[in-house]
């Protein structure tokens, strides 16, 4: 066997460091790794065990009875460990307790509250790409320009958010998917800003803090009706804030990779722009914006032959899932032409992505934007990856576009 086409021992494979740089970076070897060394592998190094199989990963997110997250859906097992911040009342928590605040927060997110938004996000996308291609030469950060300019622009305006400070959102996200992987360098460089940026978080997660007309204002109204304690509301808004801005912003960055490295998909997306909603869920599928989940054994369980100890916990490689082999054809090829439905990008089961129809929406009006008023767009220099613990996010995207006549 070449060394190209080894595939580490599970000796060696249980004791990699997912969270290390390297593996951040280019997650593909370890995943791979992973799928062939069995349905589940224990990690040494932090003492759980881990799925990177579609099969498993997949029924670990539907199980929610034995795989549960109030103990936390990081490394850190809140039966033993404080938490960095109050826990989630929707990601940290299980029924029944995380029932009444899920059902609210989804009502508030519904397709029928978006399409209250929707002419006003399009319009504001063709704004946005119409002031990109007029401004910048042919050659720019599609990153910063449009990836993280969009979500910034429209989310914290949706959600009743006042003028000040947005530029704190990204750090406070970067700094909640870092804290659910363990105590590495990553987590010790947020650690300054702790403290600042929480409180500026919860101040905003205040009604009065609120706009009157946003999923904020909707979300105090549910306790007004008695849908949630008034306690609760602040903690489901603190969910908007934490939740909604980073994963938008990197979901969209890694469409827009995808396509500056696949010309012959963009000409795809450009001749039936309806195409933009399954393209993004392609794009979540083939990049996996958020990569990993825990989730904590309740009783000891067994995965394929395998005894996982009840009170440990599980490392879900929901990236890798979404690039087996066993459940994708072609796995690693990004493909307008497939069903990218099943991916686990978003989750699945009952804590699946409460906001997917609000990102939805917003790749929607970014790419059908970009789509009409681009002829080409490709990478124009070398992208740079930010690290984090659970994002696979970007810093960096040079494209040079094309535009329309
Ligand atoms: C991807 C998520 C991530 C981080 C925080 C929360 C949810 C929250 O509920 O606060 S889901």
């Amino acid at each position: 066997m070449t060394g190209t086409t080894h595939v580490p021992a599970t000796s060696v494979v249980g004791d990699a460091d997912p969270f290390a740089p390297e593996h951040l970076l280019h997650p593909g070897p370890l995943h791979r790794a992973l799928r062939a060394a069995g349905p589940v592998v224990h990690l040494r190094r932090y003492d759980v065990h881990a799925l990177a199989r579609h099969r498993e990963v997949r029924a670990a997110l539907v199980d929610w009875q034995n795989f549960r997250s109030g103990a936390g859906v990081g490394l850190a097992n809140f039966r033993h460990e404080t938490p960095w911040r109050p826990p989630s009342l929707l990601l940290e928590a299980d029924p029944p307790h995380h029932d009444a605040p899920r059902s609210v927060l989804r009502d508030v997110l519904a397709p029928p509250a978006l399409r209250r938004l929707r002419e006003k996000w399009q319009s504001t996308a063709e704004e946005l790409v119409d002031a990109v291609l007029a401004e910048q030469e042919e050659e720019f950060d599609a990153f910063a320009t449009l990836a993280a300019a969009f979500p910034l622009k429209v989310f914290p305006d949706a959600v009743g958010l006042g003028p000040d400070g947005r530029e704190n959102l990204l750090p406070y996200g970067n700094m909640a998917f870092n804290a659910f992987g363990p105590r590495n360098d990553l987590v010790t460089a947020d650690a300054p800003r702790v403290a600042e940026l929480s409180a500026w978080v919860d101040a905003r997660c205040r009604r009065e803090a609120l706009d009157e007309n946003g999923f904020g204002a909707r979300i105090w109204a549910a306790a007004d009706r008695g849908d949630l304690t008034h306690d609760q509301a602040p903690r489901v808004v603190r969910s908007l804030l934490t939740a909604g801005v980073d994963t938008t912003v990197h979901g969209l960055a890694a469409a827009l990779y995808a396509f500056a490295t696949h010309p012959e998909e963009w000409q795809r997306l450009r001749e039936r722009p309806e195409l933009a909603r399954v393209a993004f869920d392609e794009a979540v599928r083939w990049q996996s914006p958020v990569q990993t989940f825990f989730r904590t054994a309740t009783a000891d369980i067994d995965v394929a032959g395998t005894v996982v100890p009840e009170g440990s916990k599980i490392l879900m490689f929901l990236g890798s899932a979404n690039r087996d082999p066993d459940r994708w054809d072609d796995a690693d090829r990004f493909d307008l032409g497939r069903d990218p439905s099943g991916h686990v990008g978003f989750g699945m089961g009952i804590h699946q992505c409460v906001g997917q129809h609000v990102a939805r929406l917003e790749a929607e009006s970014l790419l059908t934007a970009l789509a009409r008023r681009v002829e080409r767009i490709e990478l124009c220099g070398e992208p740079r990856r930010h690290l984090n613990n659970t994002l696979r996010s970007w810093a960096f995207l040079p494209v040079r576009v094309r535009p329309a006549r």
